[in-house]
């Protein structure tokens, strides 16, 4: 299993479990994630979830760029809306997710990242969408939930520019609600899903499916001109510079085609 669940009573701990790769997120494992929640949706015994990264460096460092990077238009598409059902899921999943954001938290790993409820992060934590520094732009919801969690102004130089920011610079920008010392980060985020999962399960349901109205205005029409714009990205040349540069360590060279 890439994706260890843990049920402690009343709560479930998801980690991310593939550290040699700072937790990137095959295929497999969003399968295995997927596996895990549609268990978990239908245990009553489970009130609330943790969503963390195995391992002392990333939460995750966002969607397997191995399996992007000779991929056509249309099998990143397919890649990006597999990335968008698990995201949906966890933002529609009718338990709280709190991610307890332990490391890198990048691409992808920040669209996981903001698709759960609550993010609690460690002084080591570190948020982005450098996906433009690989050639393409964000493919699972960051378009919409960075501009949604923070401003669409600050949503645009992060996603513009690609740079990482710390886990103070997300508190203050709304991206993450707490920071914690490393080494609390875990207890902190089970003793807050421990205390959620003593309130009322029904209560506590139904709010999160409001609260999440509250900044609807279409997502879903939004999340689909998203997935076109990030499947028209892989005609490019660049976006072939951009993976091929990563894995090669160096520097990409952009032309504009
Ligand atoms: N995919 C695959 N492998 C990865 C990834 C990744 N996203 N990130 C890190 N790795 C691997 C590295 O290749 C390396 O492997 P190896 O040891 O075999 O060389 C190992 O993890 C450790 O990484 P580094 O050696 O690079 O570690 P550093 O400490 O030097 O750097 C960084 C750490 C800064 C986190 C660096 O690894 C990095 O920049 N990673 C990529 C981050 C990134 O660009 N993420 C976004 C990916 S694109 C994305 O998520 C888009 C999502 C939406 C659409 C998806 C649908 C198609």
């Amino acid at each position: 299993m890439s994706v260890d669940l843990e049920r402690r009573e009343r709560i479930a701990i998801l980690t991310l479990n593939r550290p040699d790769a700072l937790n990137a997120l095959s295929v497999e494992m969003l399968d295995d994630l997927d596996g895990h929640l549609n268990s978990l949706e239908n245990d009553p015994e489970i009130r609330a979830l943790v969503l963390t990264g195995a391992g002392e460096r990333a939460f995750t460092a966002g969607a397997d760029i191995n399996h992007m990077r000779e991929a056509t238009p249309l099998e990143a598409r397919q890649y990006a809306r597999r990335g968008h059902a698990v995201t949906n899921r966890l933002e529609n999943f009718p338990k709280p997710v709190i991610a307890a954001v332990n490391g890198y938290a990048l691409g992808g790993g920040c669209e996981l990242a903001l698709a759960c409820d609550i993010r609690l992060a460690s002084e080591k934590a570190q948020f982005g969408l450098p996906e433009v520094n690989i050639g393409i732009l964000p493919g699972w919801g960051g378009t919409q939930r960075m501009a949604r969690a923070t401003s669409p102004g600050f949503a645009k130089e992060l996603i513009f520019t690609g740079r990482r920011v710390t886990a103070d610079e997300a508190r203050a920008t709304g991206l993450a609600n707490h920071v914690y010392p490393h080494d609390e980060l875990m207890d902190r985020a089970v003793a807050l899903a421990e205390e959620i999962a003593t309130k009322p399960p029904w209560a506590i349901a139904a709010a999160k499916e409001v609260v999440n109205l509250a900044l609807e205005g279409d997502l879903q029409g939004h999340l689909a001109r998203e997935l076109d714009a990030f499947a028209l990205a892989f005609t490019t040349e660049d976006q072939r510079e951009g993976m091929a540069a990563f894995f090669e360590k160096r520097t990409p060279e952009f032309r504009g085609r």
